[in-house]
């Protein structure tokens, strides 16, 4: 088969964000744009020649014509083997789960995560290295640099590979080889946790559902949950991807899993509800009456990892990234294990699992995962949150309330101003900057700052550097506030304003938060001038 070396021009915005190379489908879809991102990669990563690698996606519009260019230009590169999810999905955990399993050279995940698909929504690709982790920022710089220089890519010609069955084939010299993703990841969830409680636990009169929000989850779900744990099959929602994620956002938080959120917190109809986001790394953990917040629903499965069986010795440590609430650190502190503080963006705890020095890690954006692969994981939390209920024979309601009980309350939430301009950001951004060098010492609704600093992260095992991750006022352990920029977004800036609560008195344990944070919001607005400078008088989002 004929290889192509095409010419090309650079685009100069290839630099990879938070989590992947995101941009609207538009951009994405334009000739040569996939291409030269592709090239870059196996131009500035060594080891592609005869190497197998990873290929799958979300399922969103566009998923299928970038993964059959992926192909062709992986076997013009001289790639051996590629490994792609049936039909070409693969959820993100998924996709680090069988880099792992075929101990793959690398692979290419097709997702720009809960951000809304279809023609006019957005389109993305993240690059994960051998071991299943996102490739580090020193990689993605060259993968950048390299783009901006890139005069051709190469490509052979291919009438379209076949991916919707199982089975083996060829592509010019490369093997194309499909395989069934949900059977190899059921069997990985299987050895983590311990299926025969959950099994009891769903057939009494325990009531769920998961919702799949028409992402690429419900595949994955409905093998585990239905065929395999015994849930009913209603107990899967919205369970077929569509490549529009049926026009909805799939972003499982209480605005855009609203129905969910209403039955069982309001309604109170079911004991338990998850839903999971576009690409199945996000989790949302509600319980009869009561929505757990991200960082502490990471608390709990850290408090209680004894209960899983892939834990049951104990956890040498446990991570956070600096944003997520400290409720974290409260368990480590009593429990004796470690706590690391990382940057957003779950490529910083892979160093962390890779030494062991970390067995849980989490992010309050909804993430939650483990050491059984190296993206966070939405399925795997649910299955972590069920276990648990399933040894500890306690309601969500009930663990959550004897958690806080020994272990105080991080009160919490995260204010997302979506949709300013770059300059209505970086003015609040600026604002809190300029300020943090006097803050300390100063009294704020009644709390001292004790320390105002813009994070920065030495990483304890290759010591690679990353500045400028977030904006954060302290007061002690009482409360912090923190302000950064969103690096997900594809137009104009986002703004997220995070803000921290602690309480310990009993009868302050079962507070609404948005009246706990009130006066922290206020003096958030006062330090940042976030009304004043987007104009706006009230968050896009509050998760
Ligand atoms: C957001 C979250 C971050 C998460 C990232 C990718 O990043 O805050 O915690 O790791 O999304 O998640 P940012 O830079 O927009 O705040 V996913 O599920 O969108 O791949
Ligand atoms: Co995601």
């Amino acid at each position: 088969m004929h290889t192509h070396t095409v010419a090309t021009t650079p685009f100069d915005d290839q630099r990879v964000g938070t989590a992947g190379l995101r941009k609207t489908v538009a951009v994405f879809s334009q000739p040569r744009y996939l291409e030269n991102f592709v090239q870059a990669v196996f131009d500035t990563v060594d080891g592609f020649d005869g190497a197998s690698i990873v290929l799958g996606g979300d399922g969103r519009y566009h998923n299928d014509v970038a993964i059959q260019t992926i192909l062709r230009m992986a076997a013009a590169n001289g790639v051996a083997k590629v490994i792609v999810g049936q039909g070409g999905i693969l959820s993100t955990p998924a996709a680090s789960h069988l880099i792992r399993h075929f101990d793959a050279h690398s692979g290419f995940v097709l997702s720009a995560s809960h951000n809304p698909a279809g023609p006019d929504g957005d389109f993305g690709i993240k690059f994960n290295i051998r071991g299943g982790g996102q490739a580090a920022s020193s990689v993605t710089d060259a993968i950048y640099a390299c783009s901006k220089q890139l005069a051709a890519y190469k490509i052979i010609d291919s009438d379209g590979v076949a991916i919707n069955q199982v089975g083996t084939q060829s592509l010019g010299n490369m093997t194309v080889e499909v395989v069934d993703s949900t059977a190899l990841y059921a069997d990985l969830m299987a050895q983590q946790f311990d299926f025969d409680a959950i099994r009891q636990l769903l057939a009494g009169d325990f009531k769920m559902a998961f919702d799949a929000m028409h992402a690429v989850t419900g595949p994955y779900a409905k093998r585990i949950l239905v065929d395999t744990l015994g849930a009913p099959r209603d107990a899967v929602r919205n369970a077929t991807p569509l490549p529009d994620f049926g026009g909805g956002h799939p972003d499982p938080n209480l605005l855009y899993a609203k129905d969910l959120a209403d039955e069982v917190i309001n309604a109170q109809a079911l004991d338990f509800a998850a839903a999971s986001d576009g690409d199945g790394d996000r989790n949302m953990i509600l319980g009869k009456g009561l929505f757990v917040s991200p960082g502490d629903s990471l608390a709990v499965i850290a408090a209680n990892a004894d209960a899983l069986p892939a834990y049951a010795d104990g956890i040498p440590g446990a991570a956070r990234s600096m944003p997520t609430s400290r409720a974290l650190d409260a368990v480590a502190a009593q429990q004796g294990f470690d706590a690391y503080e990382t940057p957003t963006g779950w490529k910083f705890f892979c160093n962390l699992l890779d030494a062991e020095r970390i067995s849980i890690c989490g992010e309050e954006s909804f993430g939650t995962g483990a050491a059984h692969v190296r993206e966070k994981d939405g399925l795997w939390a649910v299955l972590a949150w069920l276990n648990i209920l399933a040894v500890r024979q306690q309601s969500v309601a009930d663990l959550m309330h004897a958690h806080w009980a020994r272990y105080g309350r991080h009160y919490y939430q995260r204010h997302d101003y979506e949709g300013l301009t770059v300059d209505q950001a970086d003015a609040c951004m600026n604002k809190l900057r300029n300020a943090l060098g006097s803050l300390r010492g100063q009294t704020h609704a009644g709390l001292a700052v004790t320390a105002a600093d813009e994070f920065a992260y030495t990483d304890p095992i290759d010591q690679s550097r990353a500045e400028g991750q977030g904006l954060r006022v302290c007061f002690g352990d009482a409360a912090r506030i923190i302000l950064r920029k969103s690096g997900t977004g594809t137009s104009g800036a986002t703004l997220r304003l995070y803000l921290e609560t602690f309480r310990s008195d009993e009868w302050e344990l079962r507070l609404p938060p948005a009246e706990v944070l009130a006066e922290l919001a206020a003096v958030a607005d006062q330090l940042t001038g976030l009304r004043e400078h987007t104009g706006r008088d009230a968050p896009s989002v509050i998760t």
